[in-house]
């Protein structure tokens, strides 16, 4: 569970995980269906967004709709950190609330070789997706603020250990310091890119390699 919660923290609620490779990626089809007037904000990455989305396969069989299936409910998620295919990450930037579009992802970006469930091999995929809210994610200028205790704007190791503290805390685990400190130490190498022991704002913000 140690390991489990650790790239829980890294992956989906704190920091990226960051994936190696340089190769020249396959790109996403992007089509806007629906644009609306009013745009207070556009998705970014770090964002968390709600959406419903449908999802076709090169035949037209619709193997998932948010809509139709489950709980009907559209889904959160955070944009950026691959906590979703490739494809939507890179398809789902620079969108209002209410937008819709329809994305065609090369298998490179979506399941690849080896498919998944009812998604064969080697999938085109065709998604209508409807970002139905926005909200600031982990990496939002707002968490920076507050893992930022004494207002110098950059993170030093006390302060991502301070938060790391106050997270498990929150979510009912037990202090580590042990674990803390190797968590700082993971973090740090991948987030402090000019290796001058603290994570900038811009550090933070930004993603280091392309997704
Ligand atoms: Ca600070
Ligand atoms: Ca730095």
């Amino acid at each position: 569970t140690v390991q489990f919660l650790w790239n829980h923290w890294l992956c989906s609620s704190l920091f990226v995980c960051v994936r190696g490779g340089a190769l020249p990626e396959a790109e996403v089809d992007i089509e806007v269906l629906h644009r609306p007037f009013l745009c207070h904000r556009k998705s970014k990455y770090g964002d968390i967004l709600l959406v419903h989305h449908e999802g076709y396969l090169e035949n037209g069989t619709m193997f998932h709709s948010s809509r139709t299936h489950g709980d009907k409910q559209p889904v959160w998620f955070t944009l950026g950190i691959r906590e979703v295919i490739k494809g939507w990450d890179k398809g789902l930037q620079d969108m209002c609330s209410g937008e819709k579009r329809k994305l065609i992802i090369p298998p490179a970006l979506a399941y690849g070789k080896e498919g998944k469930g009812k998604i064969p091999p080697e999938s085109t995929l065709t998604f209508i997706i409807e970002v139905v809210e926005i909200r600031n994610g982990p990496r939002s200028h707002e968490s920076f603020q507050e893992m930022d205790l004494n207002d110098d704007w950059r993170l030093s190791k006390d302060e991502v250990k301070e938060y790391l503290r106050k997270e498990f805390e929150r979510h009912g685990y037990p202090p580590n310091d042990t674990l803390h400190e190797n968590m700082v130490k993971d973090i740090f190498a991948k987030e402090d890119e000019n290796k001058d022991g603290f994570i900038s704002s811009r550090e933070f913000t930004y993603k280091h390699d392309e997704l």
